[in-house]
């Protein structure tokens, strides 16, 4: 078991790596964790963040792609936390030192449109949220050459490391659509249909797991439902997503 030492000691190192851009090694070489300590790390992670100032503004869920589950021999999606110094603008540039070994999803973000509570009953689409955007995540693990287990990537906030949203607009179906992400001359096809079936699928898991794990869902927070194609390591240039019927989202890394 672990204690709210080596708890605190655990977030320290990945904060550590990621302020340093330094890789670490896999945390189950020095402690035993389960999936309730990742997530104690997690929130410890935050914490240090937040006390730096930053602002939490959403979530973000994992593995909500057939190919990243069985890929990680598990089942269950994971949830990550999104502030605001992760936060790119459309059509802005990024530093790409900001970085250690980051890469591009194309994703459907959803803004909720209120407050909710932790043990509410399957709430539909319309009532939670009120925006749809196409977005960028970034993603970039902590660990050495993206290798980690399970726990390990709940604890280092599910590789969450910055985002781009596209305009906004209005909740819609956005199941089985066509999505393309350009990154430089490297340009990858996906669809929605790969998150969880349908994004939809992944504000309800996320409902689940956020009452499960008691992290507030709060009007005006951004959800980002999960990747529609497979990652795509990034260099310095343009990166360009498009979601069919929602736009396009852009960037460039310097
Ligand atoms: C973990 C984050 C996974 C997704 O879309 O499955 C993720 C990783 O692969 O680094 O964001």
């Amino acid at each position: 078991m672990t204690g709210d030492e080596d708890i605190h000691s655990l977030a320290r190192r990945l904060d550590d790596a990621q302020r340093r851009r330094e890789e670490t090694s896999s945390l189950a070489d020095t402690a035993a964790v389960d999936v309730n300590t990742a997530y104690a790390v997690q929130e410890a992670l935050l914490a240090r963040r937040t006390g730096r100032g930053e602002r939490v503004v959403g979530v973000k869920l994992g593995f909500t792609s057939k190919a990243k589950m069985a890929q990680m021999g598990v089942s269950e999606v994971i949830v990550g936390r999104l502030t605001d110094a992760m936060r790119v603008a459309d059509r802005g540039e990024a530093d790409l030192r900001r970085f250690i070994h980051p890469k591009a999803e194309p994703e459907v973000a959803y803004r909720l449109g209120r407050d909710i509570g932790p043990d509410e009953p399957a709430p539909d689409m319309e009532s939670l949220v009120d925006a749809v955007a196409p977005a960028i995540e970034i993603i970039d693990s902590r660990y050495r050459d993206f290798r980690f287990t399970y726990t390990d990537v709940i604890a280092d906030n599910a590789s969450a490391a910055g985002f781009v949203l596209g305009a906004w607009q209005s909740v819609q179906d956005v199941s089985d659509r066509a999505v393309r992400l350009r990154v430089g001359d490297r340009e990858v096809a996906g669809s929605t249909t790969a998150i969880l079936g349908d994004p939809a699928r992944a504000v309800h898991a996320l409902l689940t797991l956020a009452g499960r794990r008691r992290i507030p869902l709060r009007a005006g927070q951004i959800v980002l439902a999960g990747a529609a194609t497979e990652a795509v390591p990034l260099g310095p240039g343009h990166v360009e997503a498009e979601v069919a019927g929602l736009g396009t989202v852009s960037w460039k890394g310097v």
